[in-house]
């Protein structure tokens, strides 16, 4: 199950950018690569210049490694990513281990610095999930063969084919919030890009393509697929 791709953070840096300590910090991200909620904890830390402190470690998704007792352990949800602390502390749900990434590391907030910023981020972040990433993702394990018929125990086709319309009105809204603003809340690069660039990866992988009228959606995913964060997540 190991698949170490890096290691060790000697140095905990606080979000001002001061030395906390020079504590052993072992992080160990649990994921599968290139799948769509992996991928955010990949382009948090890739903001934080923080990708080489922590240590990967592959579940194999696919052949249901997540369902295995040892995951469910980890976390109850059998979903990756999972967070583990030093001290055996487990963090399920992107949105946490962003909120922990955030405040751990140095560089620009992802969660916002101030309790207006940071209520937006969260509204937009979850709208971001409610309106396309869980949307697809139901499309996925119900309207197509999803993870195989090992693991998708039931599946719900009509229910799983509305998703995609609900999909695409999430796309229209994004694409109405994007016309106004240059990222998803103000002018700031925050958590809700990266949620809604993970729906859009999502859409992607299951053929669910941006309308074209979709112009200000398009532009802002071509600008946010050149971010060195994304482009090597
Ligand atoms: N709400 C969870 C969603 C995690 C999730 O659905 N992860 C997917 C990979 S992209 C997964 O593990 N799927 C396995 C399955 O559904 O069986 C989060 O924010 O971390």
């Amino acid at each position: 199950m190991r698949n170490i791709a890096a290691n060790s953070a000697k140095t905990w840096l606080t979000t001002e950018g001061t030395t906390e300590g020079t504590m052993e910090m072992i992080m160990k991200i649990y994921e599968y690569r290139g799948f769509p909620n992996p991928s955010r904890i990949r382009i948090a830390l890739g903001e934080k210049h923080a990708a080489d402190k922590v240590e990967f470690i592959t579940v194999d998704v696919p052949k249901g490694e997540h369902k295995e007792p040892a995951f469910l352990a980890k976390n109850p949800s059998g979903v990756v990513p999972v967070l583990e602390l030093d001290d055996g502390t487990m963090i399920a749900e992107c949105t946490a281990i962003t909120e922990y990434i955030d405040h751990v590391f140095a560089g620009p907030s992802l969660t916002g610095s101030t309790p207006i910023q940071r209520a937006k981020i969260h509204m937009m972040q979850r709208r971001a999930e409610a309106y396309l990433l869980e949307p697809v993702n139901a499309y996925f394990h119900h309207a197509t063969p999803g993870l195989g018929p090992r693991l998708e125990t039931y599946q719900n086709k009509e229910w799983g084919e509305k998703q995609y319309e609900r999909a695409i009105d999430g796309m229209r809204y994004f694409d109405k919030v994007l016309s106004q603003n240059a990222y998803v809340v103000d002018d700031e690069f925050s958590m809700a890009d990266i949620t809604l660039f993970a729906g859009l990866l999502y859409a992607d992988f299951v053929k669910l393509a941006i309308l074209t009228e979709c112009k200000a959606l398009l532009a802002w995913r071509q600008k946010v697929a050149q971010r060195p964060s994304v482009a090597c997540c």
